[in-house]
Protein backbone atom coordinates (compact mmCIF):
# COMPACT_ATOMS: atom_id res chain seq x y z
CA UNK A 1 0.00 0.00 0.00
CA UNK A 2 2.99 2.20 0.95
CA UNK A 3 3.82 2.73 -2.76
CA UNK A 4 0.38 3.21 -3.69
CA UNK A 5 -0.22 6.28 -1.05
CA UNK A 6 3.08 8.03 -1.83
CA UNK A 7 1.83 8.25 -5.72
CA UNK A 8 -1.21 9.45 -4.37
CA UNK A 9 0.10 11.81 -2.38
CA UNK A 10 2.13 13.10 -5.37
CA UNK A 11 -0.51 13.05 -7.80
CA UNK A 12 -3.78 13.63 -6.06
CA UNK A 13 -3.27 15.38 -3.13
CA UNK A 14 -3.99 19.31 -3.57
CA UNK A 15 -4.01 20.85 0.63
CA UNK A 16 -0.26 20.95 1.63
CA UNK A 17 -1.82 20.35 5.22
CA UNK A 18 -2.68 16.72 4.16
CA UNK A 19 0.94 15.78 2.93
CA UNK A 20 2.25 14.68 6.66
CA UNK A 21 -1.04 12.53 6.80
CA UNK A 22 -0.36 10.78 3.78
CA UNK A 23 3.15 10.42 4.84
CA UNK A 24 1.66 8.53 8.24
CA UNK A 25 -0.97 6.35 5.72
CA UNK A 26 2.06 5.65 3.87
CA UNK A 27 4.15 4.00 6.73
CA UNK A 28 1.00 2.64 8.11
CA UNK A 29 1.33 4.54 11.11
CA UNK A 30 -1.77 5.67 12.85
CA UNK A 31 -3.47 9.10 12.67
CA UNK A 32 -3.99 11.15 15.27
CA UNK A 33 -7.50 13.57 16.11
CA UNK A 34 -5.00 16.58 15.15
CA UNK A 35 -5.10 14.67 11.62
CA UNK A 36 -8.89 13.77 11.77
CA UNK A 37 -9.42 16.95 12.54
CA UNK A 38 -7.02 18.36 9.52
CA UNK A 39 -8.83 15.92 7.65
CA UNK A 40 -12.54 17.00 8.68
CA UNK A 41 -11.50 20.63 7.55
CA UNK A 42 -10.00 20.17 4.52
CA UNK A 43 -11.57 21.10 1.03
CA UNK A 44 -9.36 18.02 -0.86
CA UNK A 45 -12.01 15.72 -1.05
CA UNK A 46 -10.57 13.61 -3.69
CA UNK A 47 -6.91 13.61 -1.79
CA UNK A 48 -8.55 12.45 1.11
CA UNK A 49 -10.90 10.24 -0.87
CA UNK A 50 -7.88 8.57 -3.04
CA UNK A 51 -6.52 8.16 0.68
CA UNK A 52 -8.97 6.36 2.19
CA UNK A 53 -9.74 3.98 -1.17
CA UNK A 54 -6.36 2.91 -1.06
CA UNK A 55 -6.84 2.29 2.53
CA UNK A 56 -10.00 0.22 2.10
CA UNK A 57 -8.79 -1.69 -0.92
CA UNK A 58 -5.95 -2.79 1.02
CA UNK A 59 -8.37 -4.59 3.83
CA UNK A 60 -10.96 -5.72 1.00
CA UNK A 61 -9.75 -5.50 -2.34
CA UNK A 62 -12.54 -5.02 -4.91
CA UNK A 63 -15.12 -6.29 -2.80
CA UNK A 64 -18.25 -4.70 -2.03
CA UNK A 65 -20.44 -6.34 1.05
CA UNK A 66 -24.42 -6.34 0.93
CA UNK A 67 -27.42 -8.01 2.53
CA UNK A 68 -30.59 -8.96 1.80
CA UNK A 69 -31.99 -7.72 5.18
CA UNK A 70 -35.35 -6.04 6.24
CA UNK A 71 -35.57 -3.75 9.07
CA UNK A 72 -38.07 -3.49 12.01
CA UNK A 73 -39.39 -1.42 13.84
CA UNK A 74 -41.33 -2.76 16.45
CA UNK A 75 -42.65 0.38 18.26
CA UNK A 76 -41.67 4.74 17.94
CA UNK A 77 -42.76 4.85 21.62
CA UNK A 78 -39.99 6.50 23.31
CA UNK A 79 -39.53 7.82 26.74
CA UNK A 80 -37.09 10.09 25.49
CA UNK A 81 -39.47 12.12 22.74
CA UNK A 82 -39.00 15.21 24.45
CA UNK A 83 -35.07 15.55 25.06
CA UNK A 84 -33.39 13.77 21.69
CA UNK A 85 -34.35 16.60 19.65
CA UNK A 86 -32.70 15.24 16.39
CA UNK A 87 -35.70 12.29 15.63
CA UNK A 88 -38.68 12.69 14.00
CA UNK A 89 -39.05 8.78 14.67
CA UNK A 90 -40.60 8.70 18.18
CA UNK A 91 -43.94 9.38 19.80
CA UNK A 92 -45.13 9.97 23.29
CA UNK A 93 -47.16 6.94 23.68
CA UNK A 94 -50.60 8.58 23.57
CA UNK A 95 -49.24 10.72 20.86
CA UNK A 96 -50.80 10.77 16.85
CA UNK A 97 -48.69 7.67 15.27
CA UNK A 98 -47.95 6.18 18.23
CA UNK A 99 -47.51 2.63 17.59
CA UNK A 100 -46.63 -0.89 19.40
CA UNK A 101 -46.53 -4.35 17.12
CA UNK A 102 -47.78 -7.50 18.87
CA UNK A 103 -45.37 -10.64 17.98
CA UNK A 104 -48.06 -11.83 15.48
CA UNK A 105 -47.70 -8.37 13.58
CA UNK A 106 -43.97 -8.37 13.35
CA UNK A 107 -44.34 -12.25 12.23
CA UNK A 108 -46.88 -10.53 9.16
CA UNK A 109 -43.97 -7.65 8.35
CA UNK A 110 -41.39 -10.31 8.61
CA UNK A 111 -42.83 -12.18 5.54
CA UNK A 112 -42.61 -9.28 3.40
CA UNK A 113 -39.52 -9.43 1.77
CA UNK A 114 -40.16 -10.11 -2.15
CA UNK A 115 -37.18 -9.93 -3.90
CA UNK A 116 -34.87 -12.18 -2.43
CA UNK A 117 -34.84 -14.79 1.12
CA UNK A 118 -34.01 -12.12 4.34
CA UNK A 119 -30.85 -13.46 5.46
CA UNK A 120 -30.39 -10.56 8.16
CA UNK A 121 -33.42 -9.26 10.72
CA UNK A 122 -32.26 -5.62 11.88
CA UNK A 123 -34.45 -4.67 14.68
CA UNK A 124 -34.67 -1.23 16.85
CA UNK A 125 -37.15 0.91 18.12
CA UNK A 126 -37.98 3.54 21.03
CA UNK A 127 -37.41 3.24 24.43
CA UNK A 128 -40.91 1.94 25.16
CA UNK A 129 -41.85 2.30 29.28
CA UNK A 130 -43.84 -0.71 29.21
CA UNK A 131 -42.22 -3.38 27.16
CA UNK A 132 -40.05 -6.22 28.86
CA UNK A 133 -37.59 -7.83 28.27
CA UNK A 134 -39.72 -10.88 26.97
CA UNK A 135 -41.42 -8.74 24.28
CA UNK A 136 -37.93 -9.41 22.89
CA UNK A 137 -36.75 -12.61 23.45
CA UNK A 138 -39.78 -14.00 22.37
CA UNK A 139 -39.91 -11.98 18.74
CA UNK A 140 -36.41 -13.34 18.04
CA UNK A 141 -36.83 -17.00 19.13
CA UNK A 142 -40.15 -16.43 16.90
CA UNK A 143 -37.74 -15.31 13.96
CA UNK A 144 -35.50 -17.74 14.47
CA UNK A 145 -37.75 -20.19 14.16
CA UNK A 146 -39.92 -18.86 11.25
CA UNK A 147 -36.72 -18.42 9.43
CA UNK A 148 -33.92 -20.79 10.17
CA UNK A 149 -30.16 -19.48 9.20
CA UNK A 150 -31.47 -15.89 9.53
CA UNK A 151 -29.14 -13.45 11.64
CA UNK A 152 -30.81 -11.10 13.69
CA UNK A 153 -29.07 -7.93 14.45
CA UNK A 154 -31.15 -6.21 17.78
CA UNK A 155 -31.55 -3.52 19.74
CA UNK A 156 -28.73 -0.53 20.07
CA UNK A 157 -27.06 -0.12 23.91
CA UNK A 158 -29.55 2.44 24.22
CA UNK A 159 -32.92 0.18 24.44
CA UNK A 160 -30.22 -2.64 26.16
CA UNK A 161 -29.38 -0.31 29.01
CA UNK A 162 -33.28 0.95 29.08
CA UNK A 163 -34.52 -2.89 29.17
CA UNK A 164 -31.79 -3.27 32.42
CA UNK A 165 -32.99 -0.83 34.05
CA UNK A 166 -37.25 -1.58 33.48
CA UNK A 167 -35.89 -5.56 34.64
CA UNK A 168 -33.96 -3.95 37.19
CA UNK A 169 -31.32 -6.19 35.93
CA UNK A 170 -27.89 -5.63 34.54
CA UNK A 171 -26.70 -4.99 31.17
CA UNK A 172 -24.74 -8.44 30.86
CA UNK A 173 -27.52 -10.41 31.74
CA UNK A 174 -30.22 -8.67 29.34
CA UNK A 175 -27.25 -9.42 26.80
CA UNK A 176 -27.38 -12.81 27.64
CA UNK A 177 -30.90 -13.43 27.41
CA UNK A 178 -30.54 -11.99 23.95
CA UNK A 179 -28.01 -14.04 22.72
CA UNK A 180 -29.62 -16.92 24.52
CA UNK A 181 -33.01 -16.25 22.56
CA UNK A 182 -30.87 -15.89 18.98
CA UNK A 183 -29.67 -12.55 18.92
CA UNK A 184 -26.62 -12.65 16.24
CA UNK A 185 -25.55 -9.10 16.62
CA UNK A 186 -26.18 -5.33 17.51
CA UNK A 187 -26.50 -2.80 15.35
CA UNK A 188 -24.28 0.74 16.16
CA UNK A 189 -27.23 2.99 16.77
CA UNK A 190 -27.45 5.31 19.74
CA UNK A 191 -24.15 6.73 19.77
CA UNK A 192 -25.01 10.41 18.13
CA UNK A 193 -22.23 12.38 18.85
CA UNK A 194 -19.98 11.18 22.53
CA UNK A 195 -19.42 14.77 23.21
CA UNK A 196 -21.06 16.00 26.36
CA UNK A 197 -22.08 19.41 25.12
CA UNK A 198 -23.50 18.16 22.30
CA UNK A 199 -25.58 15.44 24.07
CA UNK A 200 -26.80 17.78 26.29
CA UNK A 201 -28.18 19.97 22.90
CA UNK A 202 -28.80 17.00 20.78
CA UNK A 203 -29.87 14.30 23.44
CA UNK A 204 -30.17 14.95 26.85
CA UNK A 205 -30.80 12.13 28.99
CA UNK A 206 -29.61 10.04 26.21
CA UNK A 207 -27.33 7.18 27.12
CA UNK A 208 -23.86 8.82 27.74
CA UNK A 209 -21.46 8.37 24.91
CA UNK A 210 -18.90 6.37 28.25
CA UNK A 211 -21.99 4.07 28.98
CA UNK A 212 -22.38 3.36 24.71
CA UNK A 213 -19.24 2.38 25.11
CA UNK A 214 -19.32 0.14 28.01
CA UNK A 215 -22.75 -1.35 26.89
CA UNK A 216 -20.96 -2.53 23.32
CA UNK A 217 -17.51 -2.87 25.44
CA UNK A 218 -20.07 -6.33 27.72
CA UNK A 219 -21.28 -7.10 24.52
CA UNK A 220 -18.17 -7.43 22.66
CA UNK A 221 -17.49 -9.78 25.88
CA UNK A 222 -19.91 -11.74 25.78
CA UNK A 223 -19.02 -12.95 22.26
CA UNK A 224 -21.85 -10.30 20.38
CA UNK A 225 -20.57 -8.48 17.81
CA UNK A 226 -21.46 -4.74 16.82
CA UNK A 227 -21.69 -1.84 14.40
CA UNK A 228 -20.68 1.65 15.34
CA UNK A 229 -22.07 4.90 14.04
CA UNK A 230 -21.66 8.47 14.53
CA UNK A 231 -24.91 10.85 13.59
CA UNK A 232 -23.34 14.16 11.67
CA UNK A 233 -24.19 17.09 10.23
CA UNK A 234 -25.70 19.11 13.02
CA UNK A 235 -24.19 21.19 15.55
CA UNK A 236 -20.95 19.32 16.00
CA UNK A 237 -17.27 20.53 15.51
CA UNK A 238 -14.63 18.71 13.41
CA UNK A 239 -13.10 18.30 17.13
CA UNK A 240 -15.91 16.20 18.21
CA UNK A 241 -16.09 13.93 15.35
CA UNK A 242 -12.46 13.47 15.48
CA UNK A 243 -13.01 12.51 19.54
CA UNK A 244 -16.00 10.37 18.79
CA UNK A 245 -13.57 8.30 16.26
CA UNK A 246 -10.59 7.84 18.89
CA UNK A 247 -13.78 6.64 21.58
CA UNK A 248 -14.36 4.42 18.96
CA UNK A 249 -11.33 3.04 18.12
CA UNK A 250 -10.21 2.86 21.90
CA UNK A 251 -12.63 0.16 22.31
CA UNK A 252 -11.85 -1.92 19.24
CA UNK A 253 -8.49 -1.67 20.28
CA UNK A 254 -9.20 -3.39 23.36
CA UNK A 255 -12.42 -5.76 22.17
CA UNK A 256 -11.60 -6.14 18.42
CA UNK A 257 -16.04 -6.56 18.39
CA UNK A 258 -16.82 -4.07 16.11
CA UNK A 259 -17.07 -5.56 12.74
CA UNK A 260 -18.72 -1.93 11.04
CA UNK A 261 -18.36 1.83 11.18
CA UNK A 262 -21.76 3.21 9.98
CA UNK A 263 -21.59 7.67 9.66
CA UNK A 264 -25.33 8.47 9.57
CA UNK A 265 -26.62 11.57 8.11
CA UNK A 266 -28.86 13.99 10.16
CA UNK A 267 -32.05 14.62 8.35
CA UNK A 268 -33.71 18.18 9.81
CA UNK A 269 -37.40 17.49 8.72
CA UNK A 270 -39.91 17.31 11.08
CA UNK A 271 -38.07 17.09 14.88
CA UNK A 272 -37.33 20.16 16.94
CA UNK A 273 -33.82 20.70 15.86
CA UNK A 274 -34.07 20.80 12.27
CA UNK A 275 -37.11 23.54 13.00
CA UNK A 276 -35.57 25.59 15.52
CA UNK A 277 -32.80 25.74 13.75
CA UNK A 278 -34.74 26.45 10.25
CA UNK A 279 -33.18 23.43 8.84
CA UNK A 280 -35.87 22.24 7.30
CA UNK A 281 -34.76 20.63 4.11
CA UNK A 282 -31.38 21.31 4.63
CA UNK A 283 -29.95 17.93 4.85
CA UNK A 284 -26.21 17.12 4.56
CA UNK A 285 -24.53 17.54 1.33
CA UNK A 286 -22.55 14.76 -0.86
CA UNK A 287 -19.17 16.54 0.15
CA UNK A 288 -19.76 15.99 3.65
CA UNK A 289 -21.30 12.68 2.96
CA UNK A 290 -18.19 11.41 1.30
CA UNK A 291 -15.70 13.04 3.53
CA UNK A 292 -17.29 11.04 6.93
CA UNK A 293 -17.10 7.91 5.04
CA UNK A 294 -13.35 8.50 3.87
CA UNK A 295 -12.23 10.02 7.30
CA UNK A 296 -14.10 7.21 9.37
CA UNK A 297 -12.11 5.01 6.78
CA UNK A 298 -9.08 6.22 7.69
CA UNK A 299 -8.94 6.64 11.68
CA UNK A 300 -10.62 3.41 12.19
CA UNK A 301 -7.79 1.54 10.56
CA UNK A 302 -8.92 -1.27 13.11
CA UNK A 303 -12.29 -1.54 12.39
CA UNK A 304 -12.93 -4.07 9.55
CA UNK A 305 -15.67 -2.56 7.41
CA UNK A 306 -17.32 0.72 6.16
CA UNK A 307 -20.68 0.83 5.39
CA UNK A 308 -22.49 3.50 3.75
CA UNK A 309 -26.47 3.89 4.69
CA UNK A 310 -27.94 3.98 1.39
CA UNK A 311 -31.39 5.28 2.51
CA UNK A 312 -29.60 8.25 4.33
CA UNK A 313 -27.13 9.54 1.58
CA UNK A 314 -29.16 8.20 -1.16
CA UNK A 315 -28.19 5.25 -3.68
CA UNK A 316 -26.26 6.92 -6.05
CA UNK A 317 -24.26 8.81 -3.52
CA UNK A 318 -23.42 5.48 -2.24
CA UNK A 319 -22.47 3.95 -5.33
CA UNK A 320 -20.01 6.93 -5.00
CA UNK A 321 -18.76 6.36 -2.08
CA UNK A 322 -17.33 3.01 -3.08
CA UNK A 323 -14.30 5.36 -4.17
CA UNK A 324 -13.77 6.32 -1.03
CA UNK A 325 -13.30 4.25 1.18
CA UNK A 326 -16.62 2.39 1.75
CA UNK A 327 -16.88 -1.26 0.75
CA UNK A 328 -20.56 -2.04 1.98
CA UNK A 329 -24.12 -0.63 0.64
CA UNK A 330 -26.23 -1.73 3.72
CA UNK A 331 -28.95 -3.74 2.40
CA UNK A 332 -32.45 -4.24 1.14
CA UNK A 333 -33.58 -2.85 3.71
CA UNK A 334 -37.62 -3.04 2.60
CA UNK A 335 -38.92 -0.96 5.28
CA UNK A 336 -36.91 2.19 6.42
CA UNK A 337 -38.95 4.25 8.71
CA UNK A 338 -36.34 6.54 10.95
CA UNK A 339 -35.22 8.54 7.87
CA UNK A 340 -38.53 8.36 5.93
CA UNK A 341 -39.98 10.28 8.99
CA UNK A 342 -37.17 12.50 9.07
CA UNK A 343 -37.77 13.98 5.58
CA UNK A 344 -35.51 11.69 3.41
CA UNK A 345 -36.91 10.83 -0.02
CA UNK A 346 -34.89 8.11 -1.38
CA UNK A 347 -36.64 5.14 -1.58
CA UNK A 348 -38.01 2.59 1.12
CA UNK A 349 -36.32 -0.60 -0.32
CA UNK A 350 -33.81 -1.54 -2.37
CA UNK A 351 -34.43 -4.28 -5.31
CA UNK A 352 -31.35 -7.30 -4.29
CA UNK A 353 -30.79 -7.21 -8.24
CA UNK A 354 -30.62 -3.12 -8.04
CA UNK A 355 -27.76 -3.44 -5.27
CA UNK A 356 -25.93 -5.98 -7.51
CA UNK A 357 -26.31 -3.60 -10.45
CA UNK A 358 -25.08 -0.43 -8.02
CA UNK A 359 -22.10 -2.56 -7.16
CA UNK A 360 -20.87 -3.26 -10.78
CA UNK A 361 -21.72 -0.20 -11.38
CA UNK A 362 -19.18 1.27 -9.65
CA UNK A 363 -16.55 -1.54 -11.31
CA UNK A 364 -16.87 -3.42 -7.86
CA UNK A 365 -17.15 -7.43 -7.03
CA UNK A 366 -20.92 -7.90 -4.90
CA UNK A 367 -20.45 -9.94 -2.13
CA UNK A 368 -23.67 -10.59 -0.51
CA UNK A 369 -23.29 -11.42 3.41
CA UNK A 370 -24.67 -11.97 6.74
CA UNK A 371 -24.60 -10.21 9.38
CA UNK A 372 -20.99 -11.34 10.38
CA UNK A 373 -19.75 -10.75 7.05
CA UNK A 374 -19.74 -13.97 6.16
CA UNK A 375 -19.98 -14.20 1.91
CA UNK A 376 -23.09 -16.24 1.57
CA UNK A 377 -23.25 -15.55 -2.28
CA UNK A 378 -20.62 -14.49 -4.38
CA UNK A 379 -21.52 -13.71 -8.33
CA UNK A 380 -18.83 -14.47 -11.55
O1 LIG B 1 -29.20 6.23 16.52
C1 LIG B 1 -32.41 9.26 14.29
C2 LIG B 1 -30.28 8.04 13.70
C3 LIG B 1 -30.01 5.90 14.28
C4 LIG B 1 -32.39 10.78 12.76
O2 LIG B 1 -25.89 -0.97 12.74
C5 LIG B 1 -31.34 9.91 12.57
O3 LIG B 1 -26.09 -1.75 10.72
C6 LIG B 1 -30.71 11.09 10.75
O4 LIG B 1 -28.24 3.21 13.93
N1 LIG B 1 -31.70 11.98 10.90
C7 LIG B 1 -30.61 4.52 14.17
N2 LIG B 1 -30.49 10.07 11.58
C8 LIG B 1 -30.21 3.84 12.86
C9 LIG B 1 -28.92 3.10 12.95
C10 LIG B 1 -28.48 2.19 11.87
C11 LIG B 1 -28.90 2.36 10.57
C12 LIG B 1 -28.47 1.48 9.62
C13 LIG B 1 -27.64 0.43 9.92
C14 LIG B 1 -27.21 0.27 11.23
C15 LIG B 1 -26.35 -0.89 11.60
C16 LIG B 1 -27.63 1.16 12.22
O5 LIG B 1 -30.67 6.75 13.39
C17 LIG B 1 -30.10 6.63 15.57
C18 LIG B 1 -29.77 8.03 15.12
O6 LIG B 1 -28.39 8.19 15.07
N3 LIG B 1 -31.36 9.02 13.54
N4 LIG B 1 -33.06 10.36 13.83
C19 LIG B 1 -32.57 11.87 11.88
N5 LIG B 1 -33.52 12.78 12.04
Amino acid sequence: MATAVREIADLRITDHALRPIAERVAAGERLTSDDAIALFESHDLLGIGALADAANRAKNGDRVFFSSNQHINPTNVCVLRNTCVFCSFARLPKEDGAYTRTLDEVLAEASQAKSSPTREFHIVGGLHPKLRLSYYTDMIRALREAYPGVHVKALTAVEIAHLARIERSSVPEVLLALKEAGLTSMPGGGAEVFSTAVRATIADRKLAGEEWIAVHRDAHRLGIPSNCTMLYGHVETARDRAEHLAMLRDLQDETGGFLTYIPLAYHPDHNELGDQMGWTGRETQGVDDLKNIAVGRLVLDNVPHVKTHWPMVTPFLSQVALSFGSDDLEGTVVYERVYHEAGAETPMEMLYDDLVRLIRGAGKVPVERDSLYQPVRTFD
